[in-house]
């Protein structure tokens, strides 16, 4: 820990720390410097303020549970505003305020708020500290909870100081928990000012102001101002038996399954294949000399959902998760370990809920809150990709877009070109999950898993993503997957899980010129004999069921898809209109 003394050669972050000093009043203003030493007196702090309840040492070294306020459990999206100059900025999907207006009523909401609290001063890198891709942020937060947290999630510390050195640029971000009161929560983004203010939340999304605000609201803004993507992907490298590696970046909805996917553990009939984890819930992207695709991860941990993470699913994960992590609203067993439903183990007599509550077996009620979360270093993970600082990042071969949908979308699709994966980027609809706050289970449309997260105006965003793909010269090829069709019974068709390294191969195979596919009205889809399925319990009929392109399924989808372009306002510029138009005309057809 450095005290307000230690010199900081920015001027710029020196003013905005004893302006925001000012501003909450904070009684104590404490510098990070992300040594180990400053993580044992932090962690202390956080123990004796019960923020933190240490774990029993023998099973989960140097890990710790946090219960949350119990209003407090998911992203508040409708409390989540872009505060450009001009409404039209922001665009259809967010929510906006002008930014004068949110300042004040921000302000005064702040004004006084840390009088007796500490004010943390946490500077951190997204990225490898070396790479071009790297940018610098600052957090002020009131919250050991979060600092422990970003201390995870980031590189914090020391080395953000010495990458920003005397420059002023670098994302403000201040953060004040206030009494967690959902009537007195804001999270506002500035982008013209690379500046956000969170009140009243200490929720990941919500308070972890690195991770949606500043690598993805924030960070898309940016990328449309200097000719880049940030995106909710994750990134994975995939190697085949003879040591080639295909490295792919798919973006599915938050809780759809994106932390499983990148930490893949391949089925046994996949002797020599491998899956190497890159990052799990963000991609930054940008063209590299070659005409290429290029990504890295800026985070430096997972924060990842406990239910449903099992030795089965994700058995990576299950080895991350053993050491130095916070777990977040699961329920706690009496010999001072964690547990969540879908873990494929009873829960002990004696468990306590989310809430520290004893759990009823018979309750109804989950024991771990289906939003509970896992906070873990990368570092961890055995799957971890030897890339990971690589300052270039991966070559991306492959973009994969993703949802949750029972029915229409077959398991995987390969599009035509970069256009028509656009299309099918931007049209992605998915059920909603419980990682943000509302209801459970609704299909809405979330172009390219980006609805919540783009800091501008989505139609611009469309153009964007068109824009890059004309400047690239060998863009990566866009596929479609779907592991959540269910059958007439409501039984899902696919497996999943590591299963779907089945897909993964398809598509490795496919960009290396080695798989064959068919033409459909609505793209290029495996024939039987592409997909590799020994090994696999699975009936040709039911493979075929979630193959499937059902006409009338498909007619409707698009009039949905175009319902929504309309609402939107999504102008021809996009092609949208053509993309649909075709489909219908091939689907007329029968093609
Ligand atoms: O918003 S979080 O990053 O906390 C989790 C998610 O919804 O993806
Ligand atoms: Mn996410």
């Amino acid at each position: 820990m450095m005290d307000g003394s230690y010199s900081v050669k920015s001027k710029g972050l020196r003013q905005w720390v004893e302006d925001m000093a000012q501003l909450t009043g904070a009684a104590r203003v404490v510098w990070c410097d992300g040594s180990e030493q400053e993580k044992r007196d932090l962690t202390r702090a956080a123990i004796a303020a019960q923020i933190l309840i240490p774990l029993n040492p023998a099973k989960r070294p140097g890990c710790y549970l946090h219960r949350s306020n119990p209003s407090d459990v998911a992203r508040s999206e409708h409390l989540t505003f872009v505060c450009t100059p001009a409404k039209d900025d922001a665009g259809p999907t967010n929510n906006w305020m002008a930014p004068e207006d949110a300042y004040a009523k921000l302000r005064g909401w702040l004004k006084g708020s840390m009088r007796r609290r500490t004010m943390y001063v946490v500077p951190y890198v997204m990225g490898p500290p070396g790479s071009p891709f790297a940018k610098v942020g600052v957090e002020l937060t009131d919250s050991l909870y979060v600092v422990l947290n970003m201390r995870i999630m980031t590189r914090m510390g020391r080395a953000a100081l010495e990458l920003l050195s005397d420059s002023d640029d670098f994302n403000r971000g201040l953060h004040s928990t206030l009494d967690c009161n959902p009537s007195r929560r804001l999270i506002c983004h500035f982008p013209q000012h690379n500046t956000v203010w969170s009140v009243g939340s200490g929720y990941g999304g919500n308070a972890l102001l690195s991770k949606k605000c500043f690598a993805l609201r924030i960070g898309s803004y940016l990328g449309r101002k200097e000719g880049w993507l940030a995106e909710h992907m994750l990134i994975l490298g995939l190697e085949s038996p003879s040591g080639e590696t295909t490295y792919v970046a798919a973006a599915f909805p938050s809780a759809c399954g994106k932390t499983n996917l990148a930490m893949l553990t391949p089925p046994a009939a996949f002797k020599g294949w491998r899956v190497f984890t890159v990052g799990d819930d963000i991609a930054w992207l940008r063209i590299g000399s070659d005409g290429g695709l290029w990504a890295i991860n800026p985070e430096a941990g997972y924060f990842g959902v406990a239910p449903g993470t099992n030795w089965r699913s994700n058995p990576n994960a299950m080895k991350t998760i053993e050491r130095d992590t916070i777990f977040t609203n699961v329920a706690a067993t009496p010999d001072g370990d964690v547990w969540w439903e879908g873990m494929e183990c009873e829960a002990p007599d004696g468990t306590l809920d989310w809430r520290g509550q004893p759990w009823k077996r018979d309750s109804g009620e989950p024991a771990a809150h289906p939003n509970s979360r896992f906070t873990a270093p990368m570092s961890n993970n055995p799957a971890l990709s030897p890339r990971i600082e690589h300052s270039l990042g991966v070559p991306i071969s492959a973009i994969i877009f993703g949802g949750r949908r029972a029915s229409t979308i077959p398991l995987v699709l390969e599009a035509y070109d970069w256009p028509h994966g656009v299309f099918f980027g931007a049209s992605m609809g998915s059920e909603t999950t419980a990682a943000a706050t509302g209801q459970v289970g609704i299909v809405r449309r979330d172009p390219m898993a980006m609805l919540p997260f783009c800091g501008y105006n989505i139609v611009s965003y469309f153009s964007h993503w068109h824009d890059i793909g004309r400047r690239m010269k060998r863009p990566p090829r866009i596929f479609v997957v779907n592991w959540f069709r269910k059958d007439r019974d409501g039984a899902y068709l696919w497996p999943g899980y590591s299963e779907n390294m089945r897909v993964l191969k398809w598509i490795a195979d496919r960009v290396n010129g080695r798989a064959g596919a068919v033409d459909t009205p609505i793209g290029l889809v495996p024939r039987e004999q592409d997909l590799d399925i020994s090994g696999l319990d699975l009936s040709p009929q039911r493979l075929r069921q979630a193959q499937s392109i059902d006409p009338g399924e498909w007619m409707a989808e698009l009039d949905g898809i175009e319902q929504y372009f309309t609402r939107l306002g999504v102008d021809s510029l996009t092609g949208f209109d053509v993309q649909i138009e075709s489909a219908r005309a091939a689907l007329e057809r029968g093609r």
